[in-house]
């Protein structure tokens, strides 16, 4: 099978926009950079990466006649916040277990940002006590059990849909979409720059591209400080995609890198590194990133194009993923 096999439920606007960074650039004085907007890829309450991998997952959630969504994340998770739109938008339920997974001491941090759209949205949303893990939780097996005892039929969708078995399609077509998109551009990003956690947004794009004629370096940026972990899962979810979409060779180790350095000590605080890529984005484009995720991939791809580790004469393409609603948790990082 190939991509285009694939039944894909349209949630998002089309291919989100691709746009120069000029002045981030000329600033670095190396590589020119440009973005891939997932930020505004969808009308579905700030879209998101995780709108496209559901767009995948949609076809099977409707096939099985379910009616309940049943999801997990932290308390600011990007991901359930999109499971509770897609619910909302197909008139389905979503119940979402929020677990602790960042000690951080905002008294709003299970209030505002993405948590509070969840609930506006309608979910059903429960707190747990439970830290940072991206594997397949017991508190998240409890509740679909939970659906179903109470006469619901539950659809499982694991943290940041990249365990599901459909989760690496969504980014497999976005390596695809940004092949066309350089055809009308002229132009031809040889590095891609991404955060990764859970990991199938970075593992479908290594399985998109592999497909393609030119090869090019798609660097994930692990932002949790779980590395092997990270590494591990990237693999497997990315092996499996490129098995899906009919890829027809093994990937090798060298297609896969997740490099470490720019998520400080632990998934959610953010470092030094963190704010200082998030004030540099911010005031020289007026393109916000956020403390979890982007701020992290941005400060990676700083430092991997003013050490020359990007040569200058790359054109490399930053993948935003959409992170910004957990801004509002950390407003004591930016009072001046
Ligand atoms: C970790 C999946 C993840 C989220 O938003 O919950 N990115």
């Amino acid at each position: 099978m190939a991509i285009t096999d694939f039944d894909r439920y349209p949630l998002t606007f089309g291919p989100s926009p691709v746009h120069p960074l000029p002045r981030l650039s000329d600033h670095l004085g190396g590589a020119r950079i440009w973005a891939k907007r997932e930020d505004c890829n969808s009308g579905l309450a700030f879209g998101g990466n995780k709108t496209r991998k559901l767009e995948y997952i949609v076809p099977d959630v409707l096939a099985q006649g379910a009616d309940t969504l049943v999801s997990i994340g932290g308390y600011q998770s990007n991901h359930t916040r999109q499971v509770a739109a897609v619910a909302a938008k197909l008139g389905l339920k979503a119940r979402l277990v929020q677990e602790n997974w960042v000690d951080w001491p905002d008294a709003l941090n299970d209030r505002v940002g993405n948590i509070m759209l969840s609930r506006i949205m309608g979910a059903d949303v429960r707190l747990d006590d439970a830290g940072f893990d991206i594997g397949i939780r017991s508190s998240w097996e409890q509740a679909i059990a939970d659906v179903e005892a109470s006469g619901g039929k539950p659809y499982p969708i694991p943290a940041g849909a990249s365990e599901h078995p459909l989760g690496g399609l969504g980014f497999a077509n976005w390596a695809y979409e940004v092949a066309a998109q350089e055809r009308e551009l002229g132009v031809f990003f040889d590095t891609i720059v991404v955060c990764t956690v859970t990991g199938s947004t970075h593992a479908g794009m290594i399985a998109g591209f592999a497909g393609q004629d030119r090869p090019r370096r798609v660097i994930g940026i692990d932002a949790s400080a779980t590395i092997e972990k990270t590494r591990t899962q990237v693999a497997r979810i990315a092996r499996h995609t490129a098995e899906l979409i009919g890829l027809g060779r093994e990937l090798r180790d060298d297609e896969i890198t997740v490099l470490e350095g720019w998520a400080g000590d632990l998934y959610g605080i953010p470092a030094q590194s963190t704010l200082d890529a998030i004030r540099l984005t911010g005031s020289l484009e007026g393109m916000i990133v956020d403390p979890v995720y982007e701020g992290k991939s941005m400060a990676g791809l700083i430092d991997l194009v003013t050490t020359g580790d990007i040569p200058a004469s790359s054109n490399v393409l930053y993948a935003h993923l959409g992170g910004q609603p957990a801004l509002n948790a950390y407003s004591a990082l930016f009072r001046q």
